[in-house]
């Protein structure tokens, strides 16, 4: 290799790393919000929707081969055009409840643009799968320009999870010809994950359920001096009027 080759390669090498590194930080930034929103929930509220987060850039490879599959040439805009989830974050979650909680928390948020939603809870796909994917466009500000990146965000239970790194790594190691009674049996697989996670929401609810009678009647005990005293329904009323009186006079003030 003479010394221009080396030079072009050089370039050529530095324009791939300012592509990928676009991704990553639009990755960055949406892992800050999910931070964001992790801590919100550790602080303010008794429960966390959010279990785990995993972020990973398309290998270049595995980008060429998809823009490959869908018949484009191999320019940088064509893949940033025809590749949307060269920037894909994984969010779990205990609950099928909690994965729409955390997109419509993440719809809402105004620098986020939504281009697609494909919800393959509702619709799954054949084999078993089951995620939902939040294809979201966020404004990355560089030292010399502002590019709008698109990032995958896939959110999903554990169980779904569980099945999906299983299903990838069957697909991988048998080279995309999975033998027909792995199929079968992931297929069953995913149908017991679907069960477990209904029984979960299940139970879930009616924990909550509980958890509402239980601060409903803490809250009209009081402890002093570790004995516990029920407060009468006469009190609490009277407590009340006093507390809505005040509120009425502190607002018109
Ligand atoms: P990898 O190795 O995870 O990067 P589109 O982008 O809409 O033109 P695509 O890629 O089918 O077409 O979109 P989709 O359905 O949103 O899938 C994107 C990603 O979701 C995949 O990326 C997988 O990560 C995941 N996924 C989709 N279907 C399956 C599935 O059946 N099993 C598993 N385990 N994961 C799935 P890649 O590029 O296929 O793979």
């Amino acid at each position: 290799m003479d010394q221009y080759q080396v030079e072009q390669l050089k370039s050529m090498r530095n324009e791939l790393s300012r592509f990928m590194l676009m991704y990553k930080f639009a990755l960055n930034e949406l892992e800050t919000k999910i931070d964001i929103l992790k801590e919100e929930f550790r602080i303010l509220h008794d429960y966390n929707p959010i279990e785990n987060t995993k972020s990973r850039v398309k290998s270049p490879e595995s980008i060429l081969n998809k823009l490959q599959r869908k018949g484009h040439d191999i320019t940088f805009s064509n893949i940033k055009r025809n590749v949307k989830d060269i920037a894909g974050l994984q969010i779990t979650c205990s609950f099928i409840s909690d994965i729409y909680q955390i997109s419509d928390m993440l719809q809402r948020q105004r620098d986020l643009k939504v281009l697609e939603i494909k919800d393959y809870i509702k619709n799954p796909k054949s084999n078993g799968y089951r995620s939902l994917h939040v294809l979201v466009e966020i404004p990355v500000f560089m030292s010399d320009r502002e590019e709008h990146v698109a990032v995958e965000i896939q959110i999903r239970t554990i169980a779904m999870d569980f099945w999906a790194s299983l299903e990838h790594k069957i697909y991988y190691k048998h080279n995309k010809s999975v033998p027909p009674h792995l199929l079968r049996e992931l297929k069953e697989a995913a149908e017991s994950a679907i069960a477990l996670d209904h029984k979960m929401e299940r139970l879930h609810l009616e924990m909550a359920a509980m958890n509402v009678k239980d601060e409903e009647e803490s809250a009209t005990q009081l402890t002093i001096n570790d004995q516990q005293f029920s407060i009468p329904k006469v009190l609490l009323d009277l407590l009340g009027n006093d507390r809505s009186k005040s509120d009425t006079v502190s607002l018109s003030n």
